[in-house]
Parts: structure tokens; C-alpha cells; sequence
């Protein structure tokens, strides 16, 4: 080959190794879109007052916070060490709030891992918190792609009289059954008789993502429904963000993310 054409190609991979690294550093400093950062969000959603600003700021500065202020979408690049994960992730905390539900879809479409976190301590609260979860496991953008997810079952300190993991999944169950009957039958009859449900408008087509098992149609059961039968492998972990103690939290996204 002649020098110049060797000095041409040599011009040509410098200017790609400088492209990649300044796009790529731009993307971590926050500025997103220039490259895509599909799949490296790991998104805190669940009960408003369960502790995930805590455990976000807790990751982020490395010190439980004396109080937390949870009023907006907080979110960066965080290297998380503290949960045994060896590469930084986007990790976006979403208010538990209903007036952000609108936003999961942008943040689930990104996402690696979902953490759903309810208050171990505040058994009154899981029924609202099945509501909340049933939207989570039926998002379009979460099980396209089977996005798996982890409820943190926070405040499990000893002696507080908090739930055990097993309570709460029992709990949780009997409460997606219901909204499974109540809700996918609607949407299954809409689904099937060939008709876009109101709820899909913003879809690019297909019936809305059911819960577990369909109730009509190919592979129906009237089984009640199990974590098992999630399109979303679903994962329990009981943590107390307050006292340090992520272990579980830790093993779960590490097994979660190793798929
Ligand atoms: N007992 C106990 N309280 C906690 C724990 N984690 C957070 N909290 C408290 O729960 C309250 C709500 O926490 P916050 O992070 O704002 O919840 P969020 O609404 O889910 O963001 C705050 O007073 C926290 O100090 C925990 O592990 N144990
Ligand atoms: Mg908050």
C-alpha cells in the first residue's frame, strides 16, 4: 500500500476513535440522545413513601440522607459499587405519585431493571401498592423485552413488626388476580375480537401486554395468578435503605442482570 493511502486510512480510524470518545463522554455527563443509552436505566418506582429517594441519594452520595425531598423525577449516572454492579447505571427515581405514571414508559423503554419498592411496615398500603404493580407488569416497553423486576420490600428492620417477603407476595398476588379478572378480561375481549382498546392510541399496534396467564383465547388458564406467570421475572427482596441493608437487594439485581 502506498504511505499516503496508509495515511489516509490512519486519519480516518484517529477521527473514529475521537468521535466515539467524545460522544461517549458526552453521554455519561448527562446529555442524552447523542448516543443511545437503551438498556442501561435502572429505574426506582413503587409506593410514595417507601424509600426510594433514600436509597437514591444514598447511592449517589454514599450517606443515608437525614431527610429527602420527593417532589420530582431525580435521576444520574451512577456508579452502583454499594449494589455489587460492577458498571454505571442511569438510575432515575420516579415519584410514587400517580401524576408520573405517564412518564414510565420513557424511563421502562431504557431500562435493564425495574425496582418496585412497597413499605414492609405499612400493611394498609398494599393494596394501593397492586395497583401500582399491575401497571408495572403489564407496561408495553417492560415486557417486550422482559424487563426483570424486583420488589424491594423496604423497612424490613428487625423487631418493627414489618412483613415478611412471603406476606407480601401473598398479598400482592391475591391482589393482581383480581385486577387480572377485572381488568384483562375487558381488554382480552377487546384484543381478540380484533379491536384496538381506548388505552392502546399511543401504541404502534398490537393488544395491551395482559397479566400472567390470558384469560380467553390461546394459553388461557383460570389459574390464579403467581409471580411465576409474570412475562417480567419478578424477584422479592427485603432491604432497610435506613439501616445500610441492600444485601438482598444487591443479590437480586445481580442474579436479575446476569441473564
Ligand atoms: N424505618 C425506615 N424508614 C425509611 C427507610 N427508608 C426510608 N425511610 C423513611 O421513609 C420516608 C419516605 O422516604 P422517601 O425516600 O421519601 O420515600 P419515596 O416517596 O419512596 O421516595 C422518609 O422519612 C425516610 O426516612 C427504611 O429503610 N426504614
Ligand atoms: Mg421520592
Amino acid at each position: 500500500m502506498e504511505t499516503s493511502a496508509v495515511l489516509i486510512l490512519l486519519t480516518i480510524v484517529i477521527g473514529l476513535v475521537i468521535a466515539f470518545l467524545f460522544l461517549k463522554s458526552n453521554s455519561s455527563s448527562g446529555l442524552q440522545g447523542i448516543l443511545p443509552s437503551s438498556g442501561s436505566t435502572l429505574a426506582l418506582v413503587g409506593e410514595m413513601g417507601a424509600g426510594k429517594t433514600t436509597l437514591f441519594e444514598l447511592l449517589k452520595t454514599g450517606r443515608v440522607p437525614k431527610t429527602v425531598h420527593s417532589l420530582a423525577v431525580n435521576q444520574a449516572d451512577l456508579n452502583l459499587t454499594k449494589l455489587g454492579l460492577d458498571s454505571t447505571y442511569h438510575v432515575v427515581d420516579i415519584p410514587g405519585h400517580g401524576s408520573f405514571r405517564s412518564e414510565y414508559e420513557k424511563h421502562f423503554s431504557k431500562s435493564r431493571a425495574v425496582v418496585f419498592f412497597v413499605d414492609a411496615q405499612n400493611d394498609l398500603r398494599l393494596a394501593d401498592a397492586s395497583h401500582h404493580l399491575y401497571t408495572v407488569l403489564t407496561s408495553r416497553a417492560l415486557v417486550k423485552r422482559r424487563v426483570p423486576v424486583v420488589i424491594a420490600c423496604n423497612k424490613s428492620e428487625d423487631g418493627t413488626g414489618a412483613l415478611s417477603t412471603a406476606r407480601i407476595r401473598s398479598i400482592l398476588e391475591t391482589g393482581l388476580e383480581k385486577l387480572r379478572k377485572s381488568r384483562g378480561t375487558g381488554e382480552e375481549i377487546i384484543a381478540a375480537a380484533g379491536r384496538r382498546s381506548q388505552l392502546d392510541e399511543d401504541d404502534e399496534g398490537g393488544p395491551a401486554p395482559t397479566l400472567g396467564k390470558p384469560l380467553v383465547g390461546p394459553g388461557a388458564s383460570s389459574a390464579p395468578f403467581v409471580f411465576e406467570d409474570s412475562a417480567c421475572p419478578v424477584s422479592f427482596a427485603a432491604i432497610s435503605v435506613k439501616a445500610g441493608n441492600l444485601t438482598q437487594l444487591s443479590e437480586a439485581l445481580q442474579k436479575a442482570l446476569a441473564k
